[in-house]
């Protein structure tokens, strides 16, 4: 009987993680991100917009995946690689001073430590992405978009205005990052997405050139950290307000 209730239970939770609303079952700090499709990108009109390059928006599908609820923090980044790179010291800042080749190099190595099937094959600065591993890897721009509007349509999740609640940036940040998961998440219990670090996706702009990174970071102007802002950084460059957050394809 006890064992019966027992099975049952889990039954009912694990419905209820598929059932209510976006955010499910996903192993701790991580959410399970339902797929659907969305509007990417930023109105013409949109105030702040920076670049014709956030448009025309267009309607993208994305599958399910789970995504961390936070920035990689330097405590993560440490276990991993066993070095700490970033310019503001803590165990729960977000790492930083970390290259697109350094996320997805600590992609593969976490997911060795964990048993998991590496995304990435690697050989020096050429990286390809199996698509269908089940290690962690940086988020797609579409899954990162998608995953930081929640379902909104507005310039920030939190609204069409920025709020002193809708992330670290420019005007509230002091000038340095801040502990993971200080602010408000977003629907789908995202945490940071607007600004303290910048997080880098896998794809790279400008006919391939440069990796892009999105969300803006502690030192972006309110417009840098809109939803649809997408920036670039040099190849293999480091920079004091650059992290990232890792993503796993859904089970
Ligand atoms: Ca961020």
């Amino acid at each position: 009987m006890k064992k019966t209730t027992g099975i049952a239970l889990a039954l009912l939770l694990a419905m209820a993680g598929y059932g209510f609303g976006q955010a499910g079952a996903a192993p701790d700090g991580f959410v399970r991100i339902n797929g659907g499709t969305f509007t990417m990108g930023s109105p013409a009109n949109e105030p702040g917009r920076y670049d014709d390059n956030e448009g025309p928006q267009h309607q993208v599908t994305v599958g399910s995946f789970t995504m961390g609820k936070y920035e990689v923090t330097q405590k993560e980044y440490e276990e991993v690689m066993g070095t700490n790179p970033s310019n503001f010291k803590g165990d729960n800042l977000p790492v930083e001073f970390v290259s697109w080749f350094d996320a997805v190099e600590y992609c593969n190595k976490r997911s060795q430590k964990e048993g998991l099937t590496p995304a990435y094959t690697i050989n020096g600065r050429d990286v390809t992405w199996n698509r269908s591993a089940n290690g962690y890897r940086l988020p797609t721009e579409a899954e990162w978009e998608y995953a930081c509007r929640a379902g909104t349509t507005t310039a920030y999740n939190t609204g069409a205005s920025i709020t002193d609640n809708t992330g670290w940036y420019k005007d509230n940040s002091d000038e340095k990052t801040h502990p993971v998961g200080q602010k408000s998440a977003n629907a789908w219990g995202l945490y940071d997405m607007h600004g303290n670090v910048a997080e880098w996706c896998w794809e790279w702009a400008d006919s391939g050139a440069f990796p892009v990174k999105r969300g803006g970071g502690w030192r972006s102007p309110a417009r840098f950290v809109r939803s649809a802002y997408r920036s670039t950084y040099t190849r293999g460059g480091r920079g004091y307000d650059v992290g990232f957050r890792v993503a796993r394809n859904a089970p």
